[in-house]
C-alpha cells in the first residue's frame, strides 16, 4: 500500500498548477451553464473495475516480453489494483476470470480486498481452453457443442463460477463463447444456436434473484469461418429469450471495422438490455490496446449516447470494465492511461450543451449539432479529474505519481525479475 502522505507529497509539486488551471476551467463551465460540482460528483462516482488477467504482459501468438514483478497470485493481483485505486480513486473493483483466478478461501480474499477498498465485478467463466485433466475437450465448441457431455461440463463450469462470485459478492457474471466454427460446413448455424440458448438458460436458472449475466459477443476470433454469438443482435436475441437478468455486453474491439459501436449502444439502451461494456481500442480488430489511445471521439460519441440512455432510459446501472492486453507498456501504466481516456471522454460527455443539441436536432441544423458536440469534445476537461481525485487524497497525476514512487522497481524487488501473471 501506497502511504497517503506519498501522495500528498507528490501532488505539492503540482499543486499551484492544478488550481490555476481548475479555477479557469470552472469559470468557463460555469459561463456555459454547467454545474461543475455535479460533473465532479458524477467521476467521483465512476468506477471502472480491472481485470484479473490484464495485470500482466499481454503478447501475442508470436512471443511475449513481460517487465518483471507481475503477480502471480490473485492476491498479488489485489494489491496491484488496490495500488491503482490509491493513484486514481477509479479502480475500485476487480472483476475475476476463472480459472484462471480461483478464490480458493473466499473469506480471506474479500477481505483483503475490502482493506484496499475493492468491490468484486462479474466474475468470468472460461470455456474457451482445455484445463489439465479435463475430461471433454472445448476444441469444437463448449455450449454449442454437439457432444452433450461438453455441454454439460460447460454448464457446470458456468454454475461453480457464479458461485465463487456468490462466495465475493458479485452481482454479475460475463459469457464470452469462443464457440464457432473454422470452416464451412463444420456447423449447423441454427443448431448450435439453439443449443447455446439451451444451455444458457441452464445456466441462467442457476443466477440468484439480484444477479445478471452478461452475453458479449464477438464477429471472429478465435475461430475463423463463423462465431456462434458474433454480433449484439444475437447477443439481444439470446438475452431476450433467456429473460430480464440477461443482457447484452460490448467489448468495443469485437466489432467490425467502422461499425457505428454508439449507435448500437443507443438501441440497446432503447430496449433496457445493455448490460456493461469492456473497453479498449484497435486499429485493426480485437487489439485490446489503450483505451482512446486510437479512437476517443468515438469513446466520446459512445459516451454521448451512455449519458442520453441513462438520463433517458430505464436501462439498468451499467458495469464498466478495461479489457485490455499491454503487449509493449507497463500493465499499471496502461491501465491507469485507460482509465484517464475513459473518465476523460465521460467528463467531456457531461459538458455536452443537451438543451441546445436537442433544439439543433428539432431543426435538423446539422452543421450546428456537430458543433455542439466538438466543442464538448475539444474542452480540456483533465482538471476535472484531477481536482476529482484531490479530493479523494488520490493523484493529481496518477502516471507521474507512478514513476515518481518507484511502484514497478518496488514490485520487482519483491516478486522477482521473472514472475508472470496468468492470463492471456
Ligand atoms: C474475448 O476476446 C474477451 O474479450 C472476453 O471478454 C474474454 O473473457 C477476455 O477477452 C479475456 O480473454
Ligand atoms: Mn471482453
Amino acid at each position: 500500500m501506497i502511504k497517503p502522505e506519498q501522495i500528498i507529497e507528490i501532488n505539492k509539486d503540482s499543486i499551484d498548477e492544478h488550481n490555476w488551471n481548475f479555477d479557469n476551467l470552472s469559470t468557463w463551465l460555469n459561463s456555459c451553464g454547467l454545474i461543475v460540482e455535479d460533473i465532479i460528483a458524477k467521476l467521483n462516482d465512476l468506477q471502472i473495475a480491472i481485470p484479473s488477467w490484464a495485470l500482466g504482459t499481454g503478447g501475442t501468438r508470436f512471443g511475449r516480453f513481460p517487465g518483471g514483478g507481475e503477480p502471480s497470485s490473485l492476491e498479488q493481483k489485489i494489491q496491484d489494483v488496490g495500488l491503482l485505486h490509491q493513484l486514481n480513486a477509479s479502480s475500485g473493483a476487480i472483476s475475476l476470470h476463472i480459472p484462471w483466478d480461483i478464490p480458493e478461501n473466499a473469506e480471506k480474499i474479500g477481505e483483503l480486498a475490502a482493506s484496499y477498498n475493492l468491490k468484486f465485478d462479474a466474475v468470468n467463466s472460461n470455456t474457451f481452453q482445455d484445463q489439465p485433466g479435463q475430461k471433454h475437450t472445448y476444441k469444437f465448441g463448449s455450449l454449442c457443442d454437439v457432444d452433450g457431455q461438453v455441454r454439460k461440463l460447460a454448464i457446470d463450469h458456468n454454475k461453480e463460477v457464479i458461485d465463487h462470485g456468490i462466495a465475493l459478492g458479485s452481482k454479475a457474471i460475463t459469457v464470452w463463447l469462443a464457440d464457432g466454427s473454422s470452416f464451412p460446413g463444420q456447423n449447423n448455424f441454427r443448431e448450435a444456436l439453439e443449443r447455446t440458448y439451451a444451455s444458457l438458460a441452464d445456466i441462467y436458472n442457476h443466477l440468484p434473484d439480484d444477479w445478471t449475466m452478461f452475453i458479449e459477443y464477438k464477429p471472429y476470433e478465435p475461430n475463423f469461418y463463423s462465431m456462434v454469438i458474433p454480433d449484439w443482435g444475437t447477443s439481444h436475441l439470446l438475452a431476450n429469450k433467456l429473460g430480464p437478468k440477461a443482457l447484452t455486453l460490448v467489448d468495443l474491439g469485437h466489432h467490425l471495422p467502422n461499425t457505428n459501436i454508439e449507435q448500437i449502444v443507443a438501441i440497446l439502451m432503447m430496449q433496457n438490455k445493455l448490460g456493461g461494456f469492456h473497453f479498449n481500442d484497435s486499429k485493426y480488430g480485437d487489439d485490446d490496446i489503450t483505451t482512446g489511445c486510437i479512437k476517443p471521439y468515438q469513446l466520446f460519441l459512445i459516451f454521448n449516447e451512455l449519458i442520453d440512455g441513462m438520463e433517458s432510459t430505464k436501462n439498468p446501472p451499467l458495469s464498466w470494465m478495461i479489457d485490455a492486453s499491454h503487449n509493449l507498456k507497463d500493465p499499471l501504466e496502461d491501465l491507469i492511461q485507460s482509465t484517464e481516456a475513459i473518465k476523460i471522454a465521460f467528463a467531456q460527455a457531461l459538458c455536452i450543451d443537451r438543451p441546445a443539441l436537442k433544439e439543433a436536432q428539432s431543426k435538423s441544423d446539422v452543421s450546428l449539432a456537430q458543433q455542439i458536440l466538438q466543442n464538448a469534445f475539444r474542452t480540456d476537461v483533465r482538471p476535472l479529474l484531477a481536482e476529482s481525485r484531490l479530493r479523494q487524497e488520490a493523484a493529481i497525476d496518477p502516471l507521474d505519481a507512478f514513476r515518481k514512487l518507484g511502484i514497478r522497481k518496488t514490485l520487482i524487488d519483491a516478486r522477482g525479475a521473472d514472475s508472470i501473471a496468468t492470463g492471456l
